[in-house]
């Protein structure tokens, strides 16, 4: 029944688009049921980003079958972003706190009646087992590591503007010593140990883990930075093929990859407060609530 009403209103924009671009008028036109404006499509990330699964369980708990939630990458969401903002045009795409695009655009989080993507989240550091051993340096500075929302969001800023991601950490790190000491304070320097860092290339995650690589080359750790999906970011420091990440989102958005590796790793708590995840809408978008996707 829903499918066939869908299915009129359908025709019924179609034809009066037609008609409308018949007179020479806009054709964008901005009539139609949510779902038509939005070609019931929500713009999406990388596969394996807790986002993804936790959107998948929107759109089963929401009704929202006739959606389909389109797999890219943080840089191709925040395209698709860009372009329709620009047109006014809608668009409804899987976002995240911190993140430069709230403060670029006008948006909001359609609110989440059913707690889907749950509460506040907190990104923790995780360590390989036997880094303490091994390194004991850079555990104790990635034990210390924590910063605030503002931090890690003057790096994305910075690279989102066009700056090397290096450059902008190198940046926030010189013009942050008070509180990179307050994690470096003490602890002895070494002399060219290789150190593996893993992350996966969201925006909040290229900023902290570029920040956190080159605090620890600045005492003399020779630092490599490996970019992966999130399956394998988790698995290279479960097996230790990779030293630590910082980009773990707890406790909703990663608890799969924390579930199945919590015998292999050393959680090292949180190095950042007030994350969360959900459905973002630019704020002309006339609805508020993930429920509204059905209209
Ligand atoms: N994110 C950014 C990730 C965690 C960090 C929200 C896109 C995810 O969904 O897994």
């Amino acid at each position: 029944m829903k499918k066939y009403l869908k299915r009129l209103s359908v025709a019924a924009v179609l034809s009066l688009t037609l008609f409308v671009a018949g007179c020479g008028a806009d054709t964008t036109s901005k009539d139609g049921s949510i779902g038509d404006q939005l070609n019931y499509t929500i713009t999406g990330i990388d596969a394996g980003a807790g986002i993804m699964a936790a959107t998948e369980e929107a759109i089963e708990e929401y009704g929202l079958e006739d959606y389909t939630l389109q797999t890219s990458s943080s840089a191709a969401m925040t395209a698709a972003l860009a372009a329709a903002y620009e047109k006014e045009e809608a668009i409804v795409v899987t976002g995240w706190t911190p993140h430069w695009k709230f403060a670029k655009y006008d948006l909001k989080y359609l609110e989440d009646p059913k707690g889907i993507f749950g509460a506040s989240e907190s990104i923790h550091t995780i360590a390989r087992k036997g880094l303490d051993a091994d390194h004991p340096t850079a555990y104790e500075v990635l034990d210390n590591f924590y910063w605030d929302q503002a931090d890690m969001g003057e790096i994305m800023v910075a690279v989102n503007e066009g700056a090397d991601p290096v450059d902008a950490a190198a940046d926030w790190v010189a013009n942050n010593q008070d509180k990179v000491s307050q994690w470096t304070d003490g602890v002895a320097h070494v002399d060219g140990d290789k150190l593996t860092l893993t992350f996966v290339a969201w925006d909040s995650e290229i900023a902290s883990t570029h920040m956190i690589g080159k605090v620890l080359e600045d005492i003399g750790y020779d630092v490599e930075l490996v970019s992966l999906e999130a399956a394998g970011m988790w698995t290279a420091v479960a097996t230790g093929s990779a030293d630590a990440l910082v980009a773990a989102w707890l406790p909703g958005t990663h608890a799969v990859y924390y579930e199945d590796y919590k015998e292999d790793f050393i959680d090292l708590g949180v190095n950042l407060e007030g994350a969360g995840i959900g459905l973002v809408v630019p704020t002309y978008m006339n609805i508020n609530s993930i429920e509204d996707l059905n209209n």
